[in-house]
């Protein structure tokens, strides 16, 4: 065996290693508002206790867990580090930065999160009562399709709109939630027809794991931002959601929002 090969061999059994191997949270661990990163770190690929996560570490566990490129990974890395609270040169965050309500991810609307305002302030435990209502649109179907996920994820916008008094949804945030449905039926089915298995989309939402031991394995096609962008374009060509005046959805402003940054204007942008 060339050395090439036995490399290979070796890096597709740690992360074989790592499919296999689950176990939630414990004492001292800390978690996010996003299914991705917790399945990751429940698995191993990321640091089980959620901290001290660089770009570097969060572009290897995006590539080996889900087949999700690093051009994604290190924009969205780039705002994890923005998360940080008081200090806008963190070279690392952990998981519970991410928790800050509107700034620079967290957003109401979420498929499986209360609004911040709804749950005193609670805007990242996974809630069981709000992803059903995502669920019910797939009544009778046993995978995801472009057409139900994006009138699913409109239905959240609309139905906060109307009872969440806070409710912020800034151009950032449109562009954020629609990446995060192209998320999903992605990373659990194909990131060019986005069809998952229900089952799957299920276990990756209310235990966050890899449902590698029913079958699931990463897409061969990876994840990135063209992928990405194309997708929020067919959700929202779906659901006719109206676009944000003077939105355009590019390579670029996909990097901008996904970064942290008002995708219109390049600033950092910090909704109130
Ligand atoms: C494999 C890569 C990833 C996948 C598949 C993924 C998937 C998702 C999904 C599906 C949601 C929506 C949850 C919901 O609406 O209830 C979400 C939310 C979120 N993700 Fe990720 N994600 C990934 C990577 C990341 C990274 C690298 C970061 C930050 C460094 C991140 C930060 C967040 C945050 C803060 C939220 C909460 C937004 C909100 O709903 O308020 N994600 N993610
Ligand atoms: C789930 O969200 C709903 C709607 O915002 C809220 O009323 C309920 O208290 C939440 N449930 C839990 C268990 O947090
Ligand atoms: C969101 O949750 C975090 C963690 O509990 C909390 O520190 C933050 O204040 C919350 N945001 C708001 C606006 O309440
Ligand atoms: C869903 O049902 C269709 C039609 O019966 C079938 O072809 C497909 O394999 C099923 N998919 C899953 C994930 O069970
Ligand atoms: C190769 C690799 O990342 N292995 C990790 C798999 O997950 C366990 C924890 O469950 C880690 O300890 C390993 O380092």
């Amino acid at each position: 065996m060339s050395r090439v090969t036995v490399l290979l061999l070796a890096l597709s059994l740690s992360a074989a290693q790592n499919f296999s191997t689950w176990s939630p949270p414990g004492p001292g661990d800390v978690r996010s508002p996003c299914p991705g990163l917790n399945s990751l770190a429940n698995h191993g690929f990321l640091p089980h206790n959620g901290k001290g996560l660089t770009v570097p570490i969060l572009i290897k566990a995006l590539n080996d867990g889900m087949n999700v490129g690093a051009d994604f990974a290190t924009v969205i890395g780039g705002a994890g580090l923005l998360s940080v609270p008081g200090n806008l040169l963190a070279t690392s965050f952990d998981l519970d930065n991410l928790d800050e309500h509107n700034f620079p991810i967290e957003h109401d609307a979420s498929l499986s999160r209360a609004d911040c305002y709804e749950n005193n302030g609670d805007n990242y435990s996974f809630n069981q009562t709000i992803f059903d209502t995502v669920l019910a649109y797939y009544d009778g179907m046993n995978e995801t399709s472009i057409q139900v996920a994006a009138k699913a994820k409109y239905n959240r916008v609309t139905t906060e709109e109307k009872r969440d008094p806070k409710f912020t949804y800034t151009p950032q945030q449109f562009i954020l939630s629609y990446g995060e449905t192209a998320l999903y039926i992605s990373v659990m089915g194909d990131p060019i027809y986005g069809v998952a298995p229900i089952e799957y989309v299920k276990i990756f939402f209310e235990q966050e794991r890899l449902p590698y031991a029913e079958g699931w394995r990463p897409p061969t096609t990876q994840t990135n931002l063209l992928t990405l962008g194309d997708m929020i374009l067919a959700l929202n060509a779906a659901n006719g959601e109206e676009i944000p005046e003077g939105l355009e959805i590019t390579t670029n402003t996909l990097k901008l929002a996904f970064g942290g940054y008002d995708p219109i204007t390049g600033l950092l942008s910090h909704a109130l």
